[in-house]
């Protein structure tokens, strides 16, 4: 049965001209007693919620799992799609993405990823079982991890966790082949894993990756384990191919006609290219249609549970919002019209949460060791820990990586929409893993503070000036910058709302004052920008653009024009990607047509062309900022109404 694994994926990337055979030969028997002995699925419900989840995290070997699709009867994936190996439209990209391919539990290819998103799918299996009970969500997590995997240091931070969690659900199976890219491990890495993972609180143990007896034995107590397990399966990279196997020449290109006939002729199989002889493929079917009966047991289960606890579970897996949410979004709007608040947005988001959460169960917090500064953790919102895990904060150290990776595998996973906290200066510590949340469409909310030089006496390391720039430049995510507590709570409507991809929330550590008064139960965030303050008349000869703490320096300046009889209308942009994505009549309403453009942020300009246009005007950073107090840094970096005076009378005096 391995064997067919190993035809296939040799066959594929021969045809394809490129692929990775080496892992997917190498990895095959483990695969092969993982799926037909332990891994609890049915191919006949790729999305059965109480399915164990199998991350296959060294993407590179995507035949793996395009061959056990196949082979176990997924309906999609036929021997056509095979065939059309990293074919444009194909079934079988690349690398396995999420949402594309039904049965890929995650997108993985950048190493060390899906190990963190798998750490994030136990956290949730943990969670919604302690809530929902066994009978409900009781489920393991699979991980096949390259060395490449471990070798990345986001394995680092997912396996601390993971072990910190006692997260014994978790088992991570190390395909331990010695070999990458550049040849031996032995020219770059020296770590004794077993010694590594044992560290970090995991049962962690080495077996011989093509003993079938080895493999069931070390799965069967993993799965005992009251521990994460890592297995080392020592493996011959490219297992069966006479001359690559065993080297790196077999990780990453076609083996070649001539390797490929001799390696049929090793393993014993006869077979011609793409075709499986019928008495193994009806095996590998048998093996697809196993747990056919355990998911008809749980289905009853469900059927059977109490009516509203089994409507709440569905509507979770689902990822509606309840009903209470629009109502709490109302009553903490009509709070702030009534007793406007001139507080930090950072405090605005943790007095939204409050209500957010109690309306949401499914909201899950955290903050990367920043609780007390990100403030996402409201009050009364309980630890998620090993001791508990029903909590719904987690402590998730310092490790923001790991953080927003593992909050990835916990949106994928259902059930819960997690947030996290950081300051926006480390979402470069995150970003290959909010770059995934994009790429699979995914609702993680990132809380990121102290998002300017207004966070002061820290100075530059810890200012971002950049970051909303390269935030913005990735595609569907988005970044929203309120100005105010009004804002604040409209973003985070937007986001929760969000079930499409991921956002993130940049937001103050100085107070602002409250911008938006009166009572508008319109979102007006939901366009991305909005006409904040108009023009006395209708013919504003300057348009003032600001994001979040610079919005209310644009309104001090239009009230400084209005003095020299100039007229300017203030334009809040809370979010780049709604504006853009607006239809172009609203968009052109909003923008304008003022002689003159005025964008107003504490970061760099990169991005607001888009807006203002190539020659609008831009006032904000043009390198790092510098230590001191907040009010004397906008002064020095000339962030001010006087100097947006300045800038639309220089405009204004030319022809
Ligand atoms: C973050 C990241 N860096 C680099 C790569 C490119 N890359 C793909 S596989 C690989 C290493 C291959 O070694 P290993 O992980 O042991 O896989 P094996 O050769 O055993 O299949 C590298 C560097 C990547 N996919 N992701």
């Amino acid at each position: 049965m391995a064997n067919a694994i190993r035809a296939l994926a040799m066959d594929a990337v021969e045809q394809a001209k490129s692929g990775h055979p080496g892992l997917p030969m190498g990895a095959a028997d483990v695969a092969t007693v993982l799926f037909t002995r332990f891994l609890k699925f049915d191919a006949a419900d790729p999305a059965w919620p109480d399915r164990d989840r199998f991350v296959l995290s060294a993407g590179h070997g995507s035949m793996l799992l395009y061959a056990l699709f196949y082979l176990l009867g997924y309906e999609r994936m036929t021997i056509a799609e095979i065939k059309r190996f990293r074919q444009l439209g194909s079934l079988t990209p690349g690398h396995p993405e999420h949402g594309h391919t039904p049965g890929v539990e995650t997108t993985t290819g950048p190493l060390g990823q899906g190990l963190a998103n798998a750490v994030g799918m136990a956290i949730a299996e943990r969670h919604l079982a302690a809530l929902f009970g066994d009978d409900m969500v009781d489920h393991h997590t699979y991980v096949l991890a390259s060395d490449g995997d471990l070798m990345e240091g986001i394995s680092q931070e997912a396996s601390a966790l993971a072990g910190h969690l006692k997260l014994n659900k978790l088992i991570v199976l190390h395909d331990d082949n010695g070999i990458s890219i550049d040849g031996p491990l032995t020219l770059a890495d020296s770590v004794d894993q077993v010694k590594r993972f044992e560290a970090a609180g995991w049962a962690a143990r080495r077996i011989d990756g093509h003993d079938p007896a080895a493999i069931a034995a070390a799965i069967a107590a993993a799965q005992q384990s009251d521990r994460p397990s890592l297995i080392a399966c020592r493996t011959t990279i490219g297992f069966g191919a006479p001359t690559k196997g065993g080297t790196e020449k077999a990780h990453g290109s076609a083996l070649g006609a001539d390797e490929i006939a001799a390696a049929r002729q090793r393993l014993g199989w006869s077979a011609p290219a793409f075709e499986i002889p019928a008495a193994i493929l009806e095996q590998w079917r048998a093996a697809g249609a196993r747990g056919r009966p355990a998911r008809l047991a749980w289905q009853a289960r469900l059927a059977a549970s109490d009516p509203q606890h089994h409507a709440e579970f569905e509507r979770r897996m689902r990822g509606e919002l309840n009903v209470m949410f629009a109502a709490e979004v109302r009553a903490v709007k009509a709070k702030l019209a009534q007793a406007p608040k001139a507080i930090a947005t950072r405090s605005a988001s943790e007095s939204a949460l409050g209500p957010l959460t109690a309306a949401l169960p499914e909201m899950i917090g955290g903050s990367a060791d920043l609780t007390g500064s990100n403030n996402t953790r409201p009050k009364g919102m309980t630890v998620l820990d090993a001791a508990d895990y029903a909590g719904r904060f987690i402590h998730y150290g310092v490790r923001e990586h790991g953080m927003a990776a593992a909050m990835n595998g916990m949106a994928l996973h259902g059930g819960v929409i997690p947030y996290s906290g950081t300051f926006l200066v480390f979402s470069d510590y995150c970003r290959p893993a909010i770059r995934l949340a994009a790429l699979m469409g995914q609702r993680v909310i990132l809380v990121m503070t102290h998002d300017s030089i207004g966070l002061g006496e820290d100075g530059p390391t810890h200012q971002p000036v950049e970051q909303l720039a390269a935030l913005r430049a990735i595609p569907n995510l988005k970044v929203f910058r309120p100005c105010d507590a009004v804002e604040t709570l409209e973003c985070w409507q937007l986001a929760l709302e969000s079930n499409n991809g991921p956002s993130v929330l940049a937001l103050t550590r100085q107070n602002l004052p409250q911008l938006r008064q009166g009572f508008d139960e319109h979102n007006r965030c939901a366009l991305g920008a909005y006409e904040l303050v108009a023009a006395e008349d209708d013919s504003a000869v300057v348009s003032l653009f600001a994001t979040g703490s610079e919005v209310a320096i644009a309104v001090a300046a239009k009230a400084l024009l209005a003095g020299h009889k100039i007229s300017a209308r203030v334009v809040s942009v809370p979010c780049f990607e709604l504006l853009l994505a607006a239809p172009q009549a609203k968009r052109a309403a909003v923008i304008g047509s003022a002689r003159v453009n005025i964008a107003v942020e504490a970061g760099i300009r990169q991005g607001w062309d888009a807006i203002i246009g190539s020659d609008g005007t831009f006032v904000g950073m043009t390198g790092f900022g510098a230590s001191g107090p907040y009010q004397e840094l906008y002064q020095h970096f000339g962030i001010t109404a006087a100097k947006v005076v300045a800038a639309a009378l220089a405009r204004l005096s030319k022809p």
